[in-house]
């Protein structure tokens, strides 16, 4: 899928001054208004190509750190099925972070380089997966409200003019569609208990319902890499349009489920078509993208380690690799 990497980078791209319009400029521009895909092989204006770094390696990191949350759980899902659906769903997102890093390193930056901004603080990640798991309905919660919203977001990627990130993403948003209807079915099953697991259920909506609103991004007025995004064809749909369009589609939901959102401002407004919704504290959004949420340290810490005890694993497949090659190439001399 991503053998495009290999391709050299068309020479003549050298020739490009930022701020003067020429022939490579003129192309991407034509492409970009007419809808096509840019493939790596393709110029690029430098600061598309940053962007693009910048949002697919977070998104990656996001995957990677995403699977912390609910693999506390695993050990403790209540059946054989549930854990298998867990297991499942855990690694799923294992599995959408190494098709976004290789997506990434379509764009020149190395794997290691882009581990080493996540395992530094550096490099950002989804605020979401900041919080903490305290019961089993979280598990349902994260996926029926973090994956509705992510399926919400990722949809319009499918389309971005980003050849590489717009194909990894097909995959991502059919997985992310099984995440969102095991965690509704699990919850719904959750409400059909005992009252216990109803109040279970309705504390981790509680919980999560404002961290989830938050993850759209900053309002469209306080969102500085929006326009150029929106030009680009990287993003087409902005912050508080999907977010809007996320509590229009997940209201109804809650209401099959029987539980509420925490938002005493929630109201169907006739005249906008819309749900009008209360005010996100933003002040927390930015503590947790900043570090300070209640689990940031805990999730790094938690990476770091996993990635240093893997180390073995990598030396192992290095090692194999080269026995490989050496045998190869002694059977073809
Ligand atoms: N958390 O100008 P803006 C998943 C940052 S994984 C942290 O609007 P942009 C899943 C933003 O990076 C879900 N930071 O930015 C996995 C920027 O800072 P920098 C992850 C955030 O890029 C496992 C600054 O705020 N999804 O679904 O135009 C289990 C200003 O924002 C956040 C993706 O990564 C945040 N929530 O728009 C279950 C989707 N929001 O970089 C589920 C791909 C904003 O300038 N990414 N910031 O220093 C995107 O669609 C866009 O990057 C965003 C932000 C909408 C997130």
């Amino acid at each position: 899928m991503y053998t495009q990497a290999m391709d050299l980078p068309d020479p003549s791209a050298k020739l490009h001054v930022v701020g003067q319009p020429d022939a490579a400029q003129a192309e991407f521009d034509l492409k970009i208004d007419a809808d096509r895909k840019i493939e790596p092989q393709d110029w690029m204006p430098e600061a598309y190509r940053k962007t693009l770094l910048r949002q697919i390696s977070q998104h990656a990191h996001s995957e990677i750190v995403g699977m912390q949350p609910e693999g506390n759980w695993i050990s403790r899902a209540p059946s054989l099925k549930r854990k298998a659906i867990l297991l499942a769903k855990v690694q799923d997102e294992g599995g959408h972070g190494l098709y976004l890093y290789s997506a990434a390193e379509t764009l020149g930056q190395s794997r290691d380089t882009m581990l080493e901004a996540l395992h530094s603080g550096k490099a950002k990640y989804s605020s979401i997966f900041n919080y903490p798991t305290l019961t089993w309905a979280d598990v349902g919660v994260i996926g029926w409200l973090v994956d509705g919203a992510a399926i919400m977001n990722q949809i319009p990627i499918c389309r971005c003019s980003y050849g590489p990130y717009a194909r990894a993403m097909i995959r991502i948003c059919k997985e992310e569609s099984f995440h969102q209807r095991q965690g509704f079915e699990s919850l719904l099953t959750q409400m059909k208990g005992t009252q216990a697991q109803r109040d279970m259920v309705q504390d981790a909506v509680n919980r999560w319902w404002w961290p989830v609103l938050a993850m759209f991004g900053p309002p469209d007025a306080d969102s500085p890499n929006s326009a150029n995004s929106m030009r680009w064809g990287i993003k087409r749909i902005s912050n508080d349009d999907l977010r809007q369009k996320f509590v229009d589609a997940t209201i109804p939901q809650a209401k099959i489920l029987g539980v509420t959102v925490p938002d005493p401002d929630l109201e169907w407004n006739e005249q906008r078509g819309h749900y009008d919704y209360g005010a996100i504290d933003w002040d927390d959004f930015w503590a947790v993208v900043n570090g300070n949420g209640p689990c940031n340290k805990e999730r790094l810490a938690t990476r770091v380690k996993a990635h240093e005890d893997g180390q073995w694993v990598r030396d192992a497949a290095l090692a194999h690799a080269r026995k490989v090659m050496a045998r190869e190439l002694k059977e073809a001399a």
